[in-house]
């Protein structure tokens, strides 16, 4: 088994789209070991990204992941963090395949309704951002 780092971001949390996402992981096969509703301050965004601080579009990103509240959460399944990077979808909903929920709920590469983790270094990191070890007893 293994875990993830999801976000439910604010885009598709404020269009309502937050139980369609979770109906799909679940049917995926994920498990939610972890799920908070939190907003954001856009200095929270940045420790989140600081993957990216460098990066043009940095600033931006920071604005728009605390525009609104978005939901976190901690998933698990066998190769979660590919599976859940298979069913997100191509970072651009544009390039996103059929059937993926970047190309179902996201707009545009800036808005593209959810994240996940990339590698297990990452998703220790993010988990630990947003959860305690006790909020993720199960
Ligand atoms: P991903 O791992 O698929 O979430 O993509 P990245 O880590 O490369 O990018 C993080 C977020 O920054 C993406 F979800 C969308 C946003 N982004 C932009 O807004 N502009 C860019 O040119 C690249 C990424």
């Amino acid at each position: 088994m293994e875990q993830t780092f999801a976000i439910i971001k604010p885009d598709a949390f404020s269009a309502g789209h937050t139980g369609k996402i979770i109906d799909r992981l679940i049917q995926e096969g994920f498990r939610i070991v972890g799920m908070k509703k939190l907003w954001m301050s856009p200095d929270e965004a940045g420790g989140f990204y600081y993957v990216h601080k460098e990066r043009p579009f940095f600033g931006d990103l920071c604005e728009f992941m605390s525009s609104g509240p978005c939901i976190a959460m901690v998933l698990e399944r066998e190769n979660a963090i590919l599976g859940w990077r298979e069913l997100m979808g191509a970072t651009n909903p544009a390039d996103a395949a059929e059937g993926t929920l970047r190309k179902e709920f996201g707009t545009e590469l800036s808005r593209n309704a959810t994240h996940g983790s990339d590698a297990p270094e990452t998703a220790a990191f993010e988990i630990g951002y947003f959860f305690s070890g006790l909020e993720l007893r199960s």
